[in-house]
């Protein structure tokens, strides 16, 4: 069958012929077919049998063109095979905080998975004030589990490079080359400002001290191949309630540098952080506890990676019986890398946490905890904090010791004026 957009209708013919379905949704001929997707790019579908609501799933199709531009700017259709790449990845690698693939349709360019039917987008969930006990825990277990296990510390080294091959997504990662580490470093026509936003805010990007340290965290993005990265680790791409945390959407993934996840994870719990005086303040509530939460979050999400990173590091060479720098029982060399391989990773994952938040202030792709504040000046203030933040991240990305650091530097920034 040549590709076709899905409709509701077509998609309820396409699933009569998928047997593996059958078994999950039982009844093909009464189904509610409802498109959900309200991201950038794909359509996205849930399925549920009319007569058994708990049989569900998620339908995701890739469109040949960016959905939010239009088909002005478009799309080769193999994402959606990276992502059944990685999303077979990283549920073997860490399933309890993957969805389960069901069904994969390269020609179609579609993936069939697990409806959380009880779980909503983290990024919404803050927005509302809401507090997760497990977070922490759960999205440094994660990444810790899924970047380890892609990484030449576990994987044979013929492996590893397959690994790499398998995964180029030459087409999303331009998309992250020129949207996140290029265009917001100078006057690029696809950029979005707020009106009020001070022009000396727009033009401090431009310095070429800032330009520097963007074009070296471009150049680490593209030559880096250090594990297989989700690839737009952002709190859109995270499904919580009360008990789990799922990672969804890893349709950017590629062999990357693992401080890139790592960062837009931090970056967009930081964009959190310095957006909830507005909506705390809107909805009549203190925001003082969910702000220490989230830099609770980012302290612990950096802390609980790196231990685990490092004990997954030391159980695997304790078992093979090997390691990366060779079979020398030489314990003090060992942990000298093991030091400077962490320094490196926090290095790069705030340096890609600032040019997160500033193209999430300038460029064409907004978050919405402050691209929803409706008023120009307060919108205006909050931008203004988080690009001074991002800009102090990224050229002292290798000056900060500890994670303690970064959070009391979100704190001066808070509460910094126009
Ligand atoms: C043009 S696509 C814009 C953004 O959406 C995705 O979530 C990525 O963050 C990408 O940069
Ligand atoms: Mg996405």
């Amino acid at each position: 069958m040549t590709y076709q957009a899905l409709t509701p209708d077509t998609l309820a013919n396409y699933l009569r012929q998928v047997p593996e379905l059958l078994s999950l949704l039982g009844d093909m001929d009464a189904l509610d077919i409802v498109e959900v997707g309200d991201g950038n790019l794909n359509l996205v579908y849930f399925v549920t049998s009319r007569s058994q609501p708990a049989r569900s799933v998620v339908v995701k199709q890739a469109l040949p063109y960016l959905r939010l531009v239009g088909e002005g700017w478009p799309l080769t259709r193999h994402r959606s095979d990276r992502e059944a790449n990685a999303l077979q990845q990283f549920g073997a690698r860490c399933p309890q905080h993957v969805p389960e693939m069901f069904h994969a349709d390269s020609a179609q360019s579609l993936i069939a998975m697990q409806h959380l039917r009880e779980h909503i987008i983290l990024r919404r969930g803050l927005i509302e004030g809401i507090t997760y006990p497990n977070l922490a825990e759960h999205l440094s277990t994660y990444m810790a589990q899924t970047l380890f296990h892609g990484s030449d510390l576990y994987l044979s080294a013929a492996a590893k490079k397959q690994a790499v091959a398998d995964a180029t997504n030459t087409e999303l990662c331009k998309i992250t080359e020129d949207l996140v580490l290029t265009y917001p470093f100078e006057d690029h026509p696809t950029n979005v400002y707020s009106l009020a936003l001070p022009r000396a805010a727009v033009e401090r990007l431009h310095q070429p001290s800032v330009r520097l340290a963007a074009a070296q965290m471009k150049w680490a993005f593209m030559n880096q191949a250090e594990s297989l990265l989700h690839g737009d680790l952002h709190t859109g791409s995270v499904m919580v309630n009360q008990t789990d945390t799922y990672v969804i959407d890893p349709e950017f993934a590629y062999y990357g540098p693992m401080g890139f996840d790592v960062g837009l994870l931090l970056a967009n719990l930081l964009t959190a952080y310095l957006s909830q005086e507005w909506h705390r303040t809107q909805a009549g509530q203190n925001p003082a506890p969910i702000q220490a939460w989230l830099l609770e979050q980012v302290a612990s999400v950096w802390n609980g990676f790196a231990k685990k990173f490092i004990a997954l590091w030391v159980a695997h060479d304790a078992h093979a019986g090997s390691s990366f720098m060779g079979n020398a029982r030489d314990e003090e060399s060992q942990s000298l890398f093991r030091e400077a391989f962490v320094r490196h990773m926090f290095s790069d994952a705030l340096g890609f946490a600032g040019c997160e938040m500033i193209r999430r202030m300038v460029g064409l792709a907004k978050v919405a905890e402050i691209a929803a504040i409706p008023y120009e000046t307060a919108r205006a203030l909050i931008e203004v904090r988080t690009l001074r933040l991002a800009e102090a991240l990224l050229l002292g990305r290798d000056d900060f010791q500890f994670i303690s650091e970064v959070i009391d530097l979100a704190e001066e920034c808070r509460t910094l004026t126009l």
